[in-house]
């Protein structure tokens, strides 16, 4: 019944049971997707053959990762709900969970936090963007989606993972695991490390800015990678923005600059080839001008500014973290080869290096 990591088929049943679901348990298939998490899909029969087919998408969450679930839980019950309310004129609907049959959004099944979400059925998630549209599209979406978690007060939110958009704590991560080495990889790493160390002080412009008030703390999705928005199959236009995890607040840029990242970017996100890695300027333009259509109601001047200058910051960072986990041994985002980390971590330190010549 089951294609999902180490676990038997009647855990993996026995976990989704936990849910309150209704009809006869089809299947249960492994969904290959995101750096953290375990994800499945279940199926179920409901009202005999006439009614049809429900899919369900249930994750197994990464408490090494997450380790305060309740506040995890909290934030993505407190977002999913305030989504539901602003509604989707637009054609956008909210994520959902399903409730865990005693009542809580998540549910425990052999010490192991579990929750569940409804399928949004009709739906595509791509890698990269079919051409600029999507790429607006896509920008567009997430716009609208900070500007609905703008009427959520953040003192409904919880930090869910301490210092995770701060690029200073980043680095100062980065600085601990080098002092640790506890592989000893250091040595193997002297010119990314190199190529950081050139770049400290940009890590401080953003928090500085935030310090002094120069750019307000606002709530954010916080992982606005495009394979995070599901498009609807038929009009090829965002149905539902997904992974509410890092719900939470930060500042607006980090968002775009996270857009820019990963959709805008040529390569893969692991791509061992680095003459590959290159940053797209036609996407580039299509993202900033479609999350401007959203954002410029509400950014200040210093953000307008610093758009571009975001993307290289928030690139950096995220390279930093891939970094760090691969000198402290790779237990935080998943691998599936030696080294994957490493790569990842490559990508988006000459991501940074074009956008400094392009942007
Ligand atoms: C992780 O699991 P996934 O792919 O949704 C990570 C993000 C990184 C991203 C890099 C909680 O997201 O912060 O930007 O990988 N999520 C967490 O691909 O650390
Ligand atoms: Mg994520």
């Amino acid at each position: 019944m089951s294609t999902a990591p180490d676990l038997a088929g009647s855990e993996l049943e026995a976990a989704v049971r936990l849910f309150e679901l209704e009809g006869d348990l089809v299947e249960i298939v492994g969904l290959h997707r995101g750096h953290i998490h375990d994800t499945l899909v279940s199926t179920w029969q409901v009202g005999g053959e006439s009614d049809g087919h429900r899919r369900f998408v249930h994750q197994r969450l990464n408490d090494r990762v997450f380790r305060d679930i309740p506040a995890l839980m909290h934030n993505v019950g407190v977002v999913t709900r305030h989504l539901a309310r602003a509604g989707g004129a637009d054609g956008l609907t909210a994520l959902a969970l399903v409730g865990a049959r005693d009542g809580a959004d998540y549910a425990f099944a052999r010490d192991t936090p579990w929750r569940t979400y409804h399928f949004v059925e009709g739906t595509e998630s791509y890698d990269h963007p079919k051409d600029a549209d999507m790429a607006r599209s896509a920008a567009l979406a997430f716009g609208d989606f900070q500007i609905k978690l703008s009427t959520l007060p953040a003192s409904e939110l919880r930090q869910t993972i301490p210092n995770f958009f701060n690029s200073e704590a980043r680095l100062a991560q980065l600085d601990d695991a080098c002092r640790r080495n506890p592989l000893e990889r250091v040595a193997e790493v002297q010119e990314e490390l190199a190529f950081i160390d050139a770049r400290r002080k940009q890590l401080s412009v953003f928090e500085n800015a935030l310090r002094t008030g120069r750019m307000p703390r606002r709530v954010i999705h916080g992982d606005t990678k495009l394979n995070n928005v599901l498009f609807d199959s038929e009009t090829g236009k965002p149905r539902c923005i997904v992974d509410l995890d890092t719900c939470m607040p930060g500042y607006s840029l980090f968002d775009f600059g996270d857009l820019v990242r990963f959709t805008a970017a040529t390569s893969d996100e692991d791509e061992r080839d680095l003459d590959l890695v290159d940053v797209d300027m036609d996407l580039f333009k299509a993202l900033r001008d479609g999350y401007m259509e959203k954002a410029s109601g509400f950014l200040n001047a210093f953000e307008v500014d610093h758009m571009a200058f975001a993307a290289r910051i928030v690139t950096l960072t995220i390279g930093m973290r891939f970094l760090a986990d691969h000198v402290m041994g790779d237990h935080y985002f998943k691998i599936e080869r030696e080294g994957h980390n490493l790569d990842r971590a490559r990508v988006q330190l000459r991501m940074v290096e074009t956008m400094e010549r392009r942007l």
